[in-house]
C-alpha cells in the first residue's frame, strides 16, 4: 500500500476527463486500496483518481466516522436523479475551502464494485452529495466551479499564495 499525492487547484491536471476503466484486475485493485489508504489519511470522505493524477474513472468514499464503511465505484454512472439539495462541501483538492453548492438531493448511481462485479446504489443527503462531487471529478469539474466567477478567483489566489509559502 502508498500514500498517492493528492493535485491541488489550479493545477491543470485536475481538468483531465477519466477513461473508463477497462478491466478490473489486480492493478486496479492496487490502486483502489492506495486511493482508500490516501483518502483515510488525508483525511476525507472521498477521493477521486483524478485527484491523484490517474485519469480512470475510479471513487472511493468513506462517510462513517469509524472508516469502515469503504464504497468503491469504478465507471460510477449517475441513472437517475431528483429534487435539490444545498450542502457545504470541501474538497481535499482545494483545501481550507468550504462553500455551498446546491445539486440533485436524490441519486441513484450504477458502478462496478472491487472486484468488478456491477451494483446500484440509491443515495441522499450526504451520500449523494458526494456521489455528484466525486463523479464531477472524473468529469475535470471541480465544486469551486459552481462558485461565482470573483469567488474562485479569490479562491485560486488564495491556493496559489499558499502554494509560493510552500515551496
Ligand atoms: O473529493 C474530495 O476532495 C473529498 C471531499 C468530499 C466531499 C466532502 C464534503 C462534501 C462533498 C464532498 C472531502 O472529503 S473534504 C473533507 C471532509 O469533508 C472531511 C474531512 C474529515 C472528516 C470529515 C469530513
Ligand atoms: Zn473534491
Amino acid at each position: 500500500m502508498a500514500l498517492l499525492n493528492i493535485l491541488h487547484f489550479p493545477d491543470p491536471r485536475l481538468r483531465n476527463k477519466a477513461q473508463p476503466v477497462a478491466h478490473v484486475d489486480d492493478a486496479i485493485r492496487g490502486l483502489v486500496d492506495d486511493m482508500f489508504e490516501t483518502m483515510y489519511d488525508a483525511p476525507g470522505i472521498g477521493l477521486a483518481a483524478t485527484q491523484v493524477n490517474v485519469a480512470q474513472r475510479i471513487v472511493v468514499m468513506d462517510l462513517s466516522l469509524e472508516k469502515n464503511a469503504p464504497l468503491c465505484l469504478i465507471n460510477p454512472e449517475i441513472v437517475s436523479r431528483s429534487g435539490t439539495e444545498e450542502m457545504e462541501e470541501g474538497c481535499l483538492s482545494v483545501p481550507g475551502v468550504y462553500e455551498t453548492v446546491q445539486r440533485a438531493g436524490r441519486v441513484t448511481v450504477r458502478a462496478l464494485n472491487r472486484d468488478g462485479k456491477p451494483f446500484e446504489l440509491d443515495s441522499d443527503g450526504l451520500l449523494a452529495v458526494c456521489i455528484q462531487h466525486e463523479i464531477d471529478h472524473l468529469e475535470g469539474k471541480l465544486f469551486v466551479d459552481y462558485l461565482s466567477e470573483l469567488k474562485r478567483t479569490r479562491v485560486r489566489k488564495r491556493m496559489e499564495k499558499v502554494r509560493q509559502h510552500t515551496l
